[in-house]
């Protein structure tokens, strides 16, 4: 009788846990959008962040822009970039500077609010 109880007791501890952890985990969703600028191998991201559960966007995250590529491990060494805060609530603006066209990792970090690490496989091609 007293071991039943205990499990009872311990399943609605780890429910109580389960619950609280998912409250105060925000996942974020990322769309990401570049343009070539004027220099070359330079472009201009937006990304725009929203709570992937409700939609809302997400404003006040600490957003950093990095780029890999996968093809070439090691190869490149892009410097991540601090985004500024765009025009409408959850966009953000980041200029990245590439060092070949191609399929490349770019990297969202977030901190701040949210916490997360979103990937986007993107192509950049040189403007036309
Ligand atoms: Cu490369």
């Amino acid at each position: 009788m007293i071991a039943a109880r205990d499990l009872l007791l311990s399943i609605l501890i780890v429910m109580v846990w389960f619950g609280t952890g998912l409250a105060a985990d925000v996942k974020a969703r990322a769309e990401v959008s570049c343009s070539a600028a004027s220099k070359p191998l330079q472009y201009d991201c937006t990304i725009k962040l929203s709570d992937s559960r409700s939609g809302a966007a997400l404003g006040g995250v600490d957003v950093t822009v990095g780029a890999d590529m996968p093809s070439m491990p090691m190869a490149h060494n892009v410097k991540p970039v601090k985004a500024i805060p765009g025009s409408e609530p959850g966009t953000y603006r980041a200029r990245i500077d590439l060092e070949m066209h191609g399929d490349w990792a770019v990297k969202v970090d977030l901190a701040g609010p949210v916490r997360d690490r979103i990937v986007k496989s993107m192509r950049f091609e040189p403007k036309r």
